[in-house]
């Protein structure tokens, strides 16, 4: 157990501004930087930059959640350091594994706040490690067009394609703050990338809302738009998308966080190069081509105050 991991400074640096825009509808354009620094070792930096289009009041609310766990943060850090000394303590994702010594990717059981613990991959090699796998599509084999219920407790096998379950992804989610990163492979054979700093998935009562912003990457950024950020969750069997005239998940034969309809469908058909069915990210293989291969993953950068 490294204790630069819970001893680190944090710096925080906040730009509200309201954007120049003649649009009916302006919203606040923010951008908030958290910078951690370990203070053993200044090489390894996070910083989180956070652009976002927004309604005003998310955007409010968000700001002052992530405000007040900054502020909290003498208390989280003695909280790290409790739960880091309780050899009884049970690991609340991959990360935890990870610190708990840990390092091969594969199949580990973890116990999120609030549950009694549910099976997932970890990746311990993809950038240091320490990421909890929630979605896989290698080959095809797996039926990815289902319905509501079996988006929400998931499906498939952990060592080959899976959904690991939308409750799960909310229940981790929700106790700390979360970074998610895409991997994908294209059909030539190139692997690309798209990381967020933060990813929230909200409860099944709101129709399972992702809000995801600060991105980076190789891949191009085809989730945090407004097309899919603050959108809910829609099934073949459940249109919870704003499209009017259908259901999205039914036109593009996928389940996803549909606007009217998308601009990336990575639980589309496998393969296909019908317009936008297919595991889609539109500023990788535009709306033509599938990749053929993803993991979307989750980890922790930081514990929500309790
Ligand atoms: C902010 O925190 C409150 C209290 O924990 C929670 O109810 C609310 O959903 C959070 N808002 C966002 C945007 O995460
Ligand atoms: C694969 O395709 C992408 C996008 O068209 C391109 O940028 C990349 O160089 C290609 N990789 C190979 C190995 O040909
Ligand atoms: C989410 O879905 C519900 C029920 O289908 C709908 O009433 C609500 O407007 C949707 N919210 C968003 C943000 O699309
Ligand atoms: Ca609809």
């Amino acid at each position: 157990m490294k204790a630069s991991v819970i001893l680190f400074l944090l710096l925080v640096k906040t730009i509200l501004g309201i954007s120049k825009c003649s649009e009916p509808s302006c919203h606040f354009n923010p951008i908030i930087q958290i910078g951690t620094e370990s203070s053993l070792n200044t090489e390894k930096k996070h910083t989180v930059t956070v652009t976002s289009q927004l309604p005003v009041d998310q955007v409010k609310q968000i700001f002052e959640n992530v405000s007040s766990v900054l502020l909290d943060n003498q208390n989280v850090r003695f909280q790290n350091l409790l739960k880091l000394l309780d050899l009884n303590s049970k690991p609340t994702d991959c990360q935890d594994l990870q610190l708990l010594g840990s390092a091969t990717s594969g199949v580990y059981k973890i116990f999120p706040t609030g549950t009694s613990g549910f099976l997932v991959r970890c990746d311990h090699e993809t950038e240091d490690g320490g990421w909890t796998v929630f979605q896989r599509r290698t080959d095809g084999k797996e039926d990815f067009y289902r319905g509501w219920f079996d988006y929400q407790v998931g499906f498939g096998n952990l060592n080959g394609e899976f959904w690991l379950g939308n409750q799960q992804l909310h229940m981790m989610t929700s106790q700390g703050w979360y970074e998610l990163r895409v991997d994908m492979i294209l059909i030539n054979g190139s692997r690309v990338f798209a990381k967020y700093n933060v990813i929230d998935v909200k409860g099944i009562d709101e129709y399972y809302r992702i809000f995801v912003d600060g991105y980076s990457g190789t891949a191009g950024d085809s989730l945090s738009t407004d097309r899919h950020s603050g959108h809910n969750f829609t099934t073949q069997d459940r249109d919870n998308d704003i499209y009017e005239p259908g259901n999205c998940a039914q036109m593009f034969h996928g389940a996803w966080w549909y606007e009217k309809c998308h601009s990336s469908n990575l639980n589309g058909l496998y393969g296909s190069t019908e317009y936008a069915k297919g595991l889609t990210w539109v500023t990788s293989t535009g709306y033509y081509q599938s990749v053929s291969g993803t993991e979307m993953k989750v980890r922790r950068w930081m514990h929500k105050k309790t």
